[in-house]
Protein backbone atom coordinates (compact mmCIF):
# COMPACT_ATOMS: atom_id res chain seq x y z
CA UNK A 1 0.00 0.00 0.00
CA UNK A 2 1.36 3.66 -0.93
CA UNK A 3 -0.01 7.08 -0.84
CA UNK A 4 0.18 10.02 -2.35
CA UNK A 5 -1.31 13.66 -1.11
CA UNK A 6 -0.99 17.30 -2.76
CA UNK A 7 -2.00 20.43 -2.20
CA UNK A 8 -1.03 24.08 -0.45
CA UNK A 9 -2.30 24.83 2.58
CA UNK A 10 -4.08 27.83 1.52
CA UNK A 11 -4.74 26.16 -2.15
CA UNK A 12 -8.14 24.45 -3.10
CA UNK A 13 -8.17 21.51 -1.28
CA UNK A 14 -5.75 19.02 0.16
CA UNK A 15 -5.46 15.34 -1.84
CA UNK A 16 -4.87 11.60 -1.20
CA UNK A 17 -4.18 8.77 -3.12
CA UNK A 18 -4.76 5.49 -1.59
CA UNK A 19 -3.20 2.37 -3.72
CA UNK A 20 -3.13 -1.36 -2.63
CA UNK A 21 -6.51 -1.81 -0.37
CA UNK A 22 -7.60 -5.38 -0.52
CA UNK A 23 -11.47 -5.29 -2.02
CA UNK A 24 -14.27 -5.72 0.28
CA UNK A 25 -13.15 -3.56 3.31
CA UNK A 26 -15.97 -1.85 5.32
CA UNK A 27 -15.14 1.80 5.22
CA UNK A 28 -17.36 4.86 5.81
CA UNK A 29 -17.20 8.59 5.42
CA UNK A 30 -17.26 8.71 9.15
CA UNK A 31 -14.13 6.36 9.51
CA UNK A 32 -12.07 9.22 7.97
CA UNK A 33 -13.89 12.05 9.26
CA UNK A 34 -13.19 11.20 12.76
CA UNK A 35 -9.60 11.13 12.26
CA UNK A 36 -10.05 14.51 10.55
CA UNK A 37 -12.01 16.28 13.62
CA UNK A 38 -9.70 14.99 16.20
CA UNK A 39 -6.52 16.41 14.19
CA UNK A 40 -8.79 19.61 14.30
CA UNK A 41 -8.43 19.42 18.31
CA UNK A 42 -6.14 20.78 20.80
CA UNK A 43 -5.66 23.53 23.42
CA UNK A 44 -2.92 25.92 21.35
CA UNK A 45 -4.36 25.49 18.34
CA UNK A 46 -4.64 28.97 16.23
CA UNK A 47 -7.19 30.82 14.08
CA UNK A 48 -6.93 28.80 10.88
CA UNK A 49 -9.00 25.62 12.91
CA UNK A 50 -11.64 28.13 13.66
CA UNK A 51 -11.89 29.00 9.55
CA UNK A 52 -11.85 24.76 8.21
CA UNK A 53 -14.12 22.37 9.17
CA UNK A 54 -12.13 19.24 7.86
CA UNK A 55 -14.39 16.60 5.95
CA UNK A 56 -14.02 13.92 3.58
CA UNK A 57 -14.99 14.05 -0.26
CA UNK A 58 -14.65 10.49 -1.14
CA UNK A 59 -13.96 10.83 -5.26
CA UNK A 60 -12.97 7.37 -6.00
CA UNK A 61 -12.59 3.71 -4.83
CA UNK A 62 -15.04 2.81 -2.42
CA UNK A 63 -18.95 2.22 -3.68
CA UNK A 64 -21.65 1.83 -1.12
CA UNK A 65 -19.41 1.20 2.00
CA UNK A 66 -17.01 -1.03 0.74
CA UNK A 67 -13.50 -0.84 -0.81
CA UNK A 68 -13.25 -1.45 -4.47
CA UNK A 69 -9.73 -2.90 -4.38
CA UNK A 70 -8.87 0.31 -6.97
CA UNK A 71 -7.09 3.33 -5.57
CA UNK A 72 -9.06 5.22 -2.61
CA UNK A 73 -8.78 9.22 -3.72
CA UNK A 74 -9.84 11.46 -1.14
CA UNK A 75 -10.25 15.10 -0.78
CA UNK A 76 -10.49 17.86 1.57
CA UNK A 77 -11.62 21.48 0.58
CA UNK A 78 -9.71 24.47 2.53
CA UNK A 79 -12.50 26.73 3.49
CA UNK A 80 -9.72 29.61 3.79
CA UNK A 81 -9.28 28.96 -0.17
CA UNK A 82 -12.39 31.66 -0.43
CA UNK A 83 -9.74 34.36 1.29
CA UNK A 84 -6.97 33.16 -1.19
CA UNK A 85 -8.16 33.02 -4.99
CA UNK A 86 -6.47 35.99 -6.08
CA UNK A 87 -3.09 34.36 -4.43
CA UNK A 88 -3.27 31.11 -4.44
CA UNK A 89 -5.36 30.36 -8.25
CA UNK A 90 -3.74 28.07 -10.82
CA UNK A 91 -4.50 30.60 -13.70
CA UNK A 92 -1.44 32.91 -14.85
CA UNK A 93 -1.47 36.52 -13.77
CA UNK A 94 -2.45 39.31 -16.90
CA UNK A 95 -0.09 41.77 -17.61
CA UNK A 96 -1.70 44.12 -15.29
CA UNK A 97 -1.60 42.03 -12.03
CA UNK A 98 1.26 42.02 -9.66
CA UNK A 99 1.75 38.74 -7.36
CA UNK A 100 0.53 39.09 -4.07
CA UNK A 101 1.43 38.56 -0.85
CA UNK A 102 5.22 38.37 -1.96
CA UNK A 103 7.51 36.59 0.83
CA UNK A 104 10.63 37.32 0.91
CA UNK A 105 11.74 37.15 4.73
CA UNK A 106 12.47 33.33 5.88
CA UNK A 107 11.41 32.14 9.24
CA UNK A 108 14.12 30.50 11.02
CA UNK A 109 13.07 26.81 11.50
CA UNK A 110 10.94 26.62 8.55
CA UNK A 111 11.56 25.27 5.42
CA UNK A 112 11.68 28.96 4.01
CA UNK A 113 14.82 29.66 3.25
CA UNK A 114 16.13 26.35 2.55
CA UNK A 115 13.33 25.42 -0.12
CA UNK A 116 13.99 28.39 -1.93
CA UNK A 117 17.67 27.92 -2.14
CA UNK A 118 16.81 24.46 -3.81
CA UNK A 119 13.91 25.33 -6.22
CA UNK A 120 15.09 28.84 -6.84
CA UNK A 121 11.86 30.40 -5.40
CA UNK A 122 12.37 34.25 -4.93
CA UNK A 123 8.92 34.33 -3.22
CA UNK A 124 9.01 31.97 -0.88
CA UNK A 125 5.14 31.57 -0.42
CA UNK A 126 5.68 28.70 -3.01
CA UNK A 127 7.78 26.62 -0.47
CA UNK A 128 5.75 27.86 3.03
CA UNK A 129 2.10 26.53 0.94
CA UNK A 130 3.52 23.03 0.79
CA UNK A 131 5.69 22.58 3.91
CA UNK A 132 2.72 24.16 6.05
CA UNK A 133 1.44 21.31 8.52
CA UNK A 134 -1.59 21.88 6.89
CA UNK A 135 -0.37 18.52 4.93
CA UNK A 136 -1.14 16.24 7.83
CA UNK A 137 -4.61 17.09 6.93
CA UNK A 138 -4.42 14.55 3.95
CA UNK A 139 -1.65 12.26 5.69
CA UNK A 140 -4.50 11.54 8.12
CA UNK A 141 -6.54 11.04 5.90
CA UNK A 142 -4.80 8.48 4.31
CA UNK A 143 -4.10 6.77 7.88
CA UNK A 144 -7.76 6.27 8.65
CA UNK A 145 -7.92 4.42 5.56
CA UNK A 146 -5.06 2.23 7.27
CA UNK A 147 -6.61 2.50 10.87
CA UNK A 148 -9.83 1.22 9.51
CA UNK A 149 -7.89 -1.58 7.90
CA UNK A 150 -6.43 -2.21 11.06
CA UNK A 151 -9.82 -1.88 13.48
CA UNK A 152 -11.06 -4.80 11.16
CA UNK A 153 -8.31 -6.45 11.83
CA UNK A 154 -8.86 -6.23 15.42
CA UNK A 155 -5.61 -4.60 15.88
CA UNK A 156 -6.57 -1.62 18.06
CA UNK A 157 -4.38 2.24 17.91
CA UNK A 158 -3.98 5.30 20.03
CA UNK A 159 -1.69 8.98 20.17
CA UNK A 160 -1.45 10.77 23.44
CA UNK A 161 0.55 13.47 24.48
CA UNK A 162 3.00 11.94 27.14
CA UNK A 163 4.89 15.71 27.69
CA UNK A 164 4.34 19.33 27.00
CA UNK A 165 7.17 21.78 27.67
CA UNK A 166 8.82 19.95 30.22
CA UNK A 167 5.48 19.22 32.08
CA UNK A 168 5.37 15.28 32.11
CA UNK A 169 2.35 12.77 32.50
CA UNK A 170 3.47 9.86 35.22
CA UNK A 171 3.32 6.97 33.31
CA UNK A 172 -0.06 4.63 34.38
CA UNK A 173 0.76 0.77 33.82
CA UNK A 174 -2.59 0.17 34.49
CA UNK A 175 -4.21 1.85 32.06
CA UNK A 176 -5.36 -0.64 28.63
CA UNK A 177 -6.05 0.66 25.36
CA UNK A 178 -9.17 1.19 25.79
CA UNK A 179 -8.67 3.38 28.93
CA UNK A 180 -6.10 5.17 26.70
CA UNK A 181 -8.51 5.85 24.16
CA UNK A 182 -11.44 6.90 26.25
CA UNK A 183 -9.21 9.51 28.48
CA UNK A 184 -6.94 11.00 25.26
CA UNK A 185 -10.51 11.84 24.10
CA UNK A 186 -11.40 13.70 27.20
CA UNK A 187 -11.18 16.93 28.73
CA UNK A 188 -8.41 18.51 29.50
CA UNK A 189 -8.03 18.88 25.60
CA UNK A 190 -4.34 18.23 25.46
CA UNK A 191 -4.76 14.62 25.04
CA UNK A 192 -3.02 14.07 28.37
CA UNK A 193 -3.79 11.00 29.83
CA UNK A 194 -2.72 12.16 33.38
CA UNK A 195 -6.04 14.77 34.68
CA UNK A 196 -3.30 16.91 36.88
CA UNK A 197 -0.50 17.02 33.92
CA UNK A 198 -3.29 18.25 31.16
CA UNK A 199 -4.01 21.12 33.29
CA UNK A 200 -0.48 21.99 34.27
CA UNK A 201 -0.06 21.47 30.27
CA UNK A 202 -2.84 24.10 29.43
CA UNK A 203 -1.12 26.67 31.70
CA UNK A 204 1.93 26.59 29.83
CA UNK A 205 0.21 26.72 26.39
CA UNK A 206 -1.41 29.91 27.45
CA UNK A 207 1.50 31.43 29.10
CA UNK A 208 3.55 30.80 25.99
CA UNK A 209 0.45 32.18 23.55
CA UNK A 210 0.55 35.13 25.96
CA UNK A 211 4.17 35.36 25.31
CA UNK A 212 4.04 35.07 21.73
CA UNK A 213 5.86 32.36 21.92
CA UNK A 214 5.42 28.50 20.90
CA UNK A 215 6.27 25.28 23.03
CA UNK A 216 6.93 21.45 21.80
CA UNK A 217 6.69 18.19 23.44
CA UNK A 218 6.34 14.07 23.68
CA UNK A 219 3.75 12.27 21.53
CA UNK A 220 3.38 8.41 22.17
CA UNK A 221 1.06 5.98 20.23
CA UNK A 222 0.26 2.68 21.70
CA UNK A 223 -0.44 -0.36 19.77
CA UNK A 224 -2.24 -3.45 20.64
CA UNK A 225 -3.64 -7.08 18.59
CA UNK A 226 -0.64 -7.37 16.70
CA UNK A 227 0.69 -10.96 16.54
CA UNK A 228 4.31 -11.60 16.47
CA UNK A 229 6.45 -11.48 13.25
CA UNK A 230 4.88 -8.54 11.12
CA UNK A 231 8.27 -6.75 9.29
CA UNK A 232 11.36 -8.86 8.49
CA UNK A 233 14.88 -8.88 9.62
CA UNK A 234 16.09 -10.34 6.32
CA UNK A 235 16.19 -6.62 4.53
CA UNK A 236 16.95 -3.22 6.04
CA UNK A 237 13.97 -1.48 4.40
CA UNK A 238 11.82 -4.72 5.80
CA UNK A 239 12.47 -3.70 9.02
CA UNK A 240 9.15 -1.86 10.12
CA UNK A 241 10.50 -0.31 13.48
CA UNK A 242 12.81 1.50 10.87
CA UNK A 243 9.55 2.12 8.87
CA UNK A 244 7.40 3.57 11.54
CA UNK A 245 10.22 5.65 12.84
CA UNK A 246 11.14 7.16 9.28
CA UNK A 247 7.28 8.00 8.78
CA UNK A 248 7.47 9.81 12.37
CA UNK A 249 10.33 11.32 11.87
CA UNK A 250 8.67 12.68 8.63
CA UNK A 251 5.61 14.72 10.33
CA UNK A 252 6.37 18.54 10.36
CA UNK A 253 8.30 19.70 13.42
CA UNK A 254 9.28 16.27 14.58
CA UNK A 255 12.84 16.00 15.53
CA UNK A 256 13.17 12.25 17.02
CA UNK A 257 11.83 8.78 17.39
CA UNK A 258 11.96 6.26 20.40
CA UNK A 259 10.35 3.00 21.03
CA UNK A 260 10.06 1.32 24.28
CA UNK A 261 12.49 2.83 26.90
CA UNK A 262 14.07 4.19 23.48
CA UNK A 263 17.53 6.76 24.18
CA UNK A 264 17.38 5.09 27.81
CA UNK A 265 18.58 2.18 27.22
CA UNK A 266 21.98 3.30 26.29
CA UNK A 267 22.59 3.95 30.20
CA UNK A 268 21.34 0.42 30.88
CA UNK A 269 22.67 -2.94 30.96
CA UNK A 270 21.47 -5.54 29.05
CA UNK A 271 20.00 -7.66 31.56
CA UNK A 272 17.80 -4.28 32.26
CA UNK A 273 17.04 -3.53 29.04
CA UNK A 274 15.97 -7.20 27.48
CA UNK A 275 12.58 -8.95 27.54
CA UNK A 276 12.36 -12.37 28.98
CA UNK A 277 10.38 -14.98 27.05
CA UNK A 278 7.57 -16.76 28.71
CA UNK A 279 5.30 -19.25 27.52
CA UNK A 280 1.65 -20.10 28.09
CA UNK A 281 -1.47 -22.14 26.68
CA UNK A 282 -3.54 -19.42 26.61
CA UNK A 283 -1.20 -16.54 25.26
CA UNK A 284 1.12 -18.62 23.45
CA UNK A 285 4.58 -17.27 23.58
CA UNK A 286 5.14 -13.47 25.10
CA UNK A 287 6.86 -11.17 27.51
CA UNK A 288 7.89 -10.67 30.87
CA UNK A 289 8.52 -6.53 30.31
CA UNK A 290 7.91 -4.92 27.21
CA UNK A 291 11.23 -2.65 27.35
CA UNK A 292 12.11 -2.79 23.42
CA UNK A 293 8.23 -1.27 22.86
CA UNK A 294 7.02 -4.58 20.68
CA UNK A 295 10.18 -4.60 18.03
CA UNK A 296 12.89 -6.90 17.68
CA UNK A 297 14.90 -7.32 14.86
CA UNK A 298 12.65 -4.95 12.81
CA UNK A 299 9.87 -7.02 13.69
CA UNK A 300 6.55 -7.06 16.20
CA UNK A 301 7.57 -9.51 19.41
CA UNK A 302 3.55 -9.64 20.03
CA UNK A 303 3.79 -7.49 22.77
CA UNK A 304 2.24 -3.62 22.36
CA UNK A 305 4.14 -1.71 20.06
CA UNK A 306 4.57 1.82 22.41
CA UNK A 307 6.33 4.75 19.61
CA UNK A 308 7.29 8.20 21.05
CA UNK A 309 7.89 10.93 18.47
CA UNK A 310 9.22 14.82 19.72
CA UNK A 311 8.10 18.24 18.21
CA UNK A 312 9.61 21.03 18.73
CA UNK A 313 8.37 24.04 19.00
CA UNK A 314 6.39 25.48 16.08
CA UNK A 315 8.98 28.31 14.47
CA UNK A 316 6.13 30.77 13.60
CA UNK A 317 6.45 32.90 15.99
CA UNK A 318 4.66 35.78 17.24
CA UNK A 319 8.35 36.52 19.29
CA UNK A 320 10.53 37.02 16.79
CA UNK A 321 13.66 36.04 16.18
CA UNK A 322 16.64 37.40 13.52
CA UNK A 323 16.60 36.35 9.75
CA UNK A 324 17.96 38.26 6.61
CA UNK A 325 15.26 39.47 3.99
CA UNK A 326 16.35 38.10 0.65
CA UNK A 327 16.00 40.98 -1.53
CA UNK A 328 17.35 43.50 0.33
CA UNK A 329 19.84 41.48 2.74
CA UNK A 330 19.14 43.64 5.07
CA UNK A 331 18.67 42.12 8.89
CA UNK A 332 14.96 41.92 10.16
CA UNK A 333 12.85 40.64 13.23
CA UNK A 334 10.93 37.25 11.69
CA UNK A 335 7.54 38.68 10.58
CA UNK A 336 4.33 37.51 12.26
CA UNK A 337 2.12 34.83 10.76
CA UNK A 338 -0.86 33.32 12.23
CA UNK A 339 0.09 30.41 14.01
CA UNK A 340 -0.46 27.97 16.83
CA UNK A 341 1.03 28.48 19.86
CA UNK A 342 1.19 24.22 20.67
CA UNK A 343 0.24 21.55 17.98
CA UNK A 344 1.36 18.98 20.32
CA UNK A 345 -2.05 17.29 20.87
CA UNK A 346 -2.71 17.90 17.40
CA UNK A 347 0.58 16.37 16.21
CA UNK A 348 -0.22 12.77 18.53
CA UNK A 349 -3.07 12.39 15.95
CA UNK A 350 -1.15 12.91 13.37
CA UNK A 351 1.22 10.44 14.44
CA UNK A 352 -1.46 8.41 15.27
CA UNK A 353 -2.11 7.72 11.72
CA UNK A 354 1.20 7.77 10.26
CA UNK A 355 2.55 4.66 12.28
CA UNK A 356 -0.83 2.85 11.35
CA UNK A 357 -0.24 3.30 7.51
CA UNK A 358 3.24 1.95 8.23
CA UNK A 359 1.56 -1.08 10.02
CA UNK A 360 -1.00 -1.81 7.48
CA UNK A 361 1.01 -1.95 4.76
CA UNK A 362 3.81 -4.35 6.30
CA UNK A 363 0.57 -6.34 7.30
CA UNK A 364 -0.79 -6.15 3.70
CA UNK A 365 2.68 -7.30 2.31
CA UNK A 366 3.23 -10.15 4.37
CA UNK A 367 -0.94 -11.49 3.83
CA UNK A 368 -3.19 -12.02 0.71
CA UNK A 369 -3.88 -8.73 0.14
CA UNK A 370 -6.38 -8.80 -2.62
CA UNK A 371 -9.39 -9.26 -0.77
CA UNK A 372 -10.76 -8.49 2.86
CA UNK A 373 -11.80 -11.98 3.51
CA UNK A 374 -9.02 -13.76 2.87
CA UNK A 375 -7.00 -11.15 4.34
CA UNK A 376 -8.69 -11.64 7.19
CA UNK A 377 -8.59 -15.34 7.27
CA UNK A 378 -4.93 -15.57 6.91
CA UNK A 379 -4.33 -13.06 10.05
CA UNK A 380 -6.48 -15.10 11.95
CA UNK A 381 -5.01 -18.54 10.39
CA UNK A 382 -1.32 -16.84 11.38
CA UNK A 383 -2.52 -16.09 14.99
CA UNK A 384 -3.47 -19.66 15.53
CA UNK A 385 0.07 -21.01 14.00
CA UNK A 386 2.14 -19.07 16.24
CA UNK A 387 0.02 -19.48 19.33
CA UNK A 388 0.98 -23.56 18.93
CA UNK A 389 3.81 -22.96 17.68
C1 LIG B 1 -2.40 23.99 9.96
C2 LIG B 1 -2.71 25.02 9.13
C3 LIG B 1 -1.88 26.21 9.09
C4 LIG B 1 -1.27 26.50 10.46
C5 LIG B 1 -0.53 25.32 11.05
C6 LIG B 1 -1.22 24.00 10.84
O1 LIG B 1 -2.71 27.24 8.65
P1 LIG B 1 -2.27 28.78 8.39
O2 LIG B 1 -0.91 28.72 7.76
O3 LIG B 1 -3.33 29.30 7.46
O4 LIG B 1 -2.31 29.43 9.73
O5 LIG B 1 -2.31 26.84 11.36
O6 LIG B 1 0.73 25.19 10.48
C7 LIG B 1 1.79 25.85 11.02
C8 LIG B 1 1.71 26.60 12.09
C9 LIG B 1 3.05 25.64 10.34
O7 LIG B 1 4.01 26.30 10.76
O8 LIG B 1 3.10 24.88 9.40
C10 LIG B 1 -3.22 22.77 10.04
O9 LIG B 1 -4.19 22.57 9.26
O10 LIG B 1 -2.92 21.92 10.92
Amino acid sequence: MRYLTAGESHGKQQTTIVEGLPAGMPITKDDINDSLLRRQKGHGRGKRMQIEKDLVDIVGGIRHGYTLGSPIALVVHNDDFKHWIDVMGEDPLSEDQDIRRVVTRPRPGHADLNGALKYGHRDMRNILERSSARETTARVAAGAVAKTLLKNLDIKIVGYVNEIAGIKAEENLELSIEDKIRISEESPPVRCLNEEAGKQMMDAIDKAKKDGDSIGGICEVTIEGLPAGIGSFVHYDRKLDGRIAGAVQSINAFKGVEFGIGFEAARKNGSQVHDEILWSEERGYYRRTNRLGGFEGGMTTGMPVIVKGVMKPIPTLYKPLQSVDIESKEPFNASIERSDSCAVPAAAVVMEHVVAFEIATAILEQFPNDQFSKLKNAMDQYREEIRCF
